[in-house]
């Protein structure tokens, strides 16, 4: 099993890229075989993973709304991880983490609960107009991009040419390894983004 993170703030984009996301995966078939996702949904948000959109793609989706799962229930991910190996054994994990996880920490408990873990990608994304305001507010998301494989700068429709930069330049310093690409993830997306989000070692 290959897995996916999710993160960045409330607001940012995470829920509309999932489900493109999980759309994308559960397209490709290596071989014959079917390819099982699986979500884990640690936020509620204005856009829903609910009802028809993921499991009529036949898409296991498990909720985990009590708490923050990079922290206090951490454990929690863990087990809920291992139980889903257990009994629906996907190819893909994708976990949708609070705007307030620390995106470190919840790859850690992904880490500590799969069995046969493959590539452990951690994906941040950025609202690409409020992001200079909010990481001056607070730490915790001025450090989310720091952690990040691949940054998705989303929201790109909604900025000018000078906003996008300002924001890029930021992000390049935060973390000069990342792979940054931007996106308006409200669009449907180029496969290039969701091959570069699951070919990433
Ligand atoms: N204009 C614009 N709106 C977006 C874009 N991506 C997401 N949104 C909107 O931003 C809001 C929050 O998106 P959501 O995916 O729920 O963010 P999450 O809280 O990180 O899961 C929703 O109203 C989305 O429709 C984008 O690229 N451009
Ligand atoms: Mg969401």
């Amino acid at each position: 099993m290959n897995a996916i993170i999710l993160s960045g703030f409330l607001g940012a984009g995470k829920t509309s890229l999932l489900l493109q996301l999980a759309a994308y995966l559960t397209a490709t078939t290596p071989g014959d075989k079917e390819v099982k996702v699986a979500v884990i949904e640690n936020e509620i948000g204005s856009v829903s993973v609910d009802g028809t959109t993921l499991k009529g793609q036949g898409v296991e989706v498990r909720e985990i709304m009590s708490g923050c799962v990079c922290c206090s229930l951490a454990g929690e991910l863990a087990t809920s991880i291992r139980v889903m190996q257990w009994q629906f054994d996907p190819d893909w994990l994708v976990v949708e983490a609070t705007g307030l996880a620390y995106p470190e920490k919840a790859a850690d408990s992904v880490r500590e609960g799969a069995v046969r873990l493959g590539t452990c990608t951690v994906v941040v994304l950025i609202d690409a107009e409020r992001f200079l305001q909010l990481e001056r507010i607070s730490p915790l998301i001025a450090g989310q991009p720091k952690h990040a494989d691949i940054i998705l700068l989303n929201k790109v429709d909604l900025v000018d040419d000078e906003q996008r930069n300002a924001v890029r330049q930021r992000l390049e310093k935060i973390n000069p390894t990342a792979t940054i690409i931007e996106i308006s993830a409200s669009q449907p997306l180029a496969v290039e983004v969701f091959e570069e989000m699951t070919h990433h070692a």
